[in-house]
């Protein structure tokens, strides 16, 4: 099942119905109620740490403090998750409504990102680990859930492109001072 993106009237609604005080924008928080109560039947709930990744990258440019959304960049990350829900689901092989350790290689490749199995295995991990989703004395899940891919995707994308930065030469090496290596762990970037 995709998710088709909203017509402008409903996304408007939306909008207006989120927007406490009808400030013309959202909060990161109204924006993360809409996320998951639109989503509600399609995905598992997005976690705080994602939904703020999602706003940062919709949110004007130059944004200074937290991020907020205006209609038209609601509208755009609407057209996001749904381009996103479809790959997600082209990849879902088994349609188990999750993403394994295999299928998650082969989305990966497909983006042009070859990662070994043990990498893959720990980028699985930490994300349900990150998101509270390791219940105690239940066996660690070995797959992820559509908000887990997307944030995972948003990482190996922001990765990516912070390598190919320093990598100027594209010889698929960089060489990193200290300092350089902990402006990239500080600033996220
Ligand atoms: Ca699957």
């Amino acid at each position: 099942m995709t998710y088709p993106p909203p017509s402008d009237a409903e996304s408007q609604q939306w909008f207006s119905r989120y927007d406490r005080g009808q400030k013309g924008h959202l909060t990161l928080d109204e924006m993360h109620n809409l996320l998951n109560d639109r989503g509600s039947s399609l995905w598992a709930p997005f976690d705080q740490d994602t939904a703020f990744k999602l706003a940062r990258s919709f949110a004007p440019p130059g944004t200074q403090g937290p991020p907020t959304l205006t209609p038209p960049a609601l509208n755009a990350l609407w057209q996001y998750l749904s381009q996103w829900h479809s790959i997600f689901l082209s990849f879902d092989a088994d349609r188990s409504g999750r993403i394994s350790h295999s299928e998650l290689q082969n989305a990966l490749a497909a983006f042009g990102i070859r990662l070994p199995p043990r990498l893959i295995h720990l980028m699985i991990h930490k994300q349900n680990l990150m998101q509270g989703k390791i219940q105690k004395g239940r066996r660690l899940p070995d797959d992820i859930d559509f908000p887990s891919f997307i944030d995972l995707c948003i990482t190996c994308k922001q990765a990516t492109d912070t390598f190919g930065r320093l990598d100027t030469s594209q010889s698929g090496s960089i060489q990193l001072y200290w300092e350089n290596y902990m402006d990239i762990i500080v600033s996220g970037r």
